[in-house]
C-alpha cells in the first residue's frame, strides 16, 4: 500500500512538443503526455491518494527564474503564430536557429533581438525542446504541482509525490532545454525554504545531470544539490555540466556534489554513487529533501546507457528515506512507458517504508 499524497495537474497533458530536432533532423521525441497518465495510473493503483495541484501566483516562480525568461516563455508561441511561422516556413512549434552563446558574443551584452525567430533562441539552449500552444500552461502546472507537494510537507506530511510534466531539472534561472522549461525541483526546494526549512537538499537520481538545478543553487549555502548520473565526460547530455569537480562556489562552496558514472553502470555502481551523495547530504543536515525522481537510469530506457533495475530503484528510495527527513519527490525523466510505473512505485515504496 503506497500511502502517499500524489499531486496531479491535468494541464500537464497540454504540452505537445510534437517533435525534437536532433542534429537538424525532426524526430518524434519521447517526452509524451502518456508518461504522465501512466505514472498517475500506476501510483493510484498502488494506493496513492490523488491531490489536485493548487494554483499559486507567480511570486515564488519569479524568485527561482528570471522574470524576463518567464514572460518570454508565456508569450513566445503566440508571437510565433502572430508572425505567421506556421504558414511560412511551415513550422507551428517554436524552434530557434541562433543562440547567443559566448562563441557569438565574446563578452558583449545579450540584447533582446527584435525578430521573433531570433528571440526564439534568447532563452533556450538546444533544438530539442520545442514550444507549442500548451507548453506554458503545462510547465506552469508542473511547477504548481511541485509547489503543492512542498506545501503538503510544510503542513506536516512526511512525503509527497508530484507528477511533474514537462520535467524540470535542465531548466536554469534564465533558460530552457533538455525537454525542461521550468525547474520544478528548484520551485519545491525554494518553497520549503520560504516555509521555514533552513537547509534543503536536492537529490537527483535522473540518469542525466540536473544542470539547471545545480546552476540555480550553485552559489547558495542553504540548498545542497547532489546528483548521480551518466558521466557527461563520456559523451552524454547535458555535456557541459555534471563533472565531479563542480562542488559549488562562493557561499555555496561544498554544497554541490556530483557522482558521474560510466555508461553501462548497473545497480551496484549506481547505488554506491547514491550512497556517497546521501552521506554528503546527511553531513549537510537538511530539514527536508527534494528528490528529483527520474527513472531513465533504468536498463530499458531509450535515453540513457545506465542499467538500473526495479530493485535498484527501490533501494534508492530506501537510501533517501533513511535520511529521516520529509521528502518531496518531483518527477523528472523516464521514457520507457512499459516500465515507468513499476520503477516509480518501487522508488516511492522504498522511500516511505523506511
Ligand atoms: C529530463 C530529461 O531526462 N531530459 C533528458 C534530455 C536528454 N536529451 C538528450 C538527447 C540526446 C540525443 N538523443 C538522441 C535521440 C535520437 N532520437
Ligand atoms: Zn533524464
Amino acid at each position: 500500500m503506497l500511502d502517499l499524497p500524489v499531486v496531479w495537474a491535468e494541464d500537464c497533458l497540454a504540452h505537445l512538443p510534437g517533435a525534437e530536432i536532433w542534429v537538424g533532423v525532426r524526430t518524434p521525441g519521447t517526452e509524451l503526455p502518456e508518461r504522465a497518465t501512466t505514472l498517475r495510473d500506476a501510483v493510484l493503483a498502488a494506493g496513492g491518494r490523488l491531490v489536485p495541484a493548487a494554483g499559486h501566483d507567480d511570486a515564488l516562480v519569479r524568485t527561482v527564474h528570471d522574470p524576463a525568461f518567464l514572460d518570454h516563455l508565456a508569450s513566445v508561441h503566440d508571437s510565433w503564430l502572430a508572425a505567421g511561422f506556421d504558414q511560412d516556413p511551415g513550422q507551428d512549434r517554436v524552434v530557434p536557429y541562433v543562440f547567443p552563446t559566448p562563441a557569438m558574443l565574446d563578452g558583449l551584452p545579450v540584447r533582446e533581438p527584435v525578430a521573433i525567430h531570433a528571440r526564439a533562441g534568447r532563452y533556450c539552449y538546444d533544438t530539442m525542446t520545442l514550444v507549442g500552444p500548451g507548453t506554458w500552461a503545462a510547465a506552469r502546472a508542473a511547477a504548481d504541482a511541485a509547489q503543492t507537494a512542498a506545501d503538503l510537507i510544510a503542513a506536516g506530511e512526511r512525503a509527497a509525490y508530484a507528477i511533474c510534466r514537462p520535467p524540470g531539472h535542465h531548466a536554469t534561472r534564465g533558460g530552457y532545454g533538455g525537454s525542461c522549461y521550468l525547474n520544478n525541483a528548484a520551485v519545491a526546494a525554494q518553497a520549503l525554504r520560504v516555509a521555514g526549512v533552513e537547509r534543503v537538499a536536492v537529490i537527483d537520481v535522473d540518469a542525466h545531470h540536473g544542470n539547471g538545478t545545480q546552476a540555480i543553487f550553485y552559489h547558495r549555502a542553504d540548498v545542497f544539490y547532489g546528483s548521480v548520473h551518466v558521466d557527461p565526460g563520456a559523451g552524454w547530455f547535458p555535456h557541459y555540466a555534471g563533472f565531479a569537480d563542480e562542488t559549488g562556489a562562493g557561499d555555496g562552496r561544498g554544497a554541490n556534489r556530483n557522482a558521474p558514472l560510466a555508461p553501462g553502470t548497473g545497480d551496484a555502481g549506481w547505488l554506491a554513487g547514491l550512497t556517497e551523495i546521501c552521506a554528503a547530504v546527511a553531513a549537510f543536515r537538511p530539514g527536508a529533501v527534494v528528490l528529483s525522481l527520474g527513472v531513465d537510469a533504468a536498463q530499458d530506457d531509450p535515453e540513457s546507457p545506465l542499467r538500473v533495475s526495479v530493485d535498484g530503484y527501490a533501494c534508492s528510495g530506501g537510501l533517501v528515506g533513511e535520511l529521516g527527513v520529509p521528502v518531496v519527490a518531483v518527477h523528472e525523466g523516464g521514457y520507457h512507458l512499459p516500465t515507468l510505473g513499476a520503477l516509480t512505485v518501487a522508488t516511492l515504496r522504498g522511500l516511505i517504508d523506511k
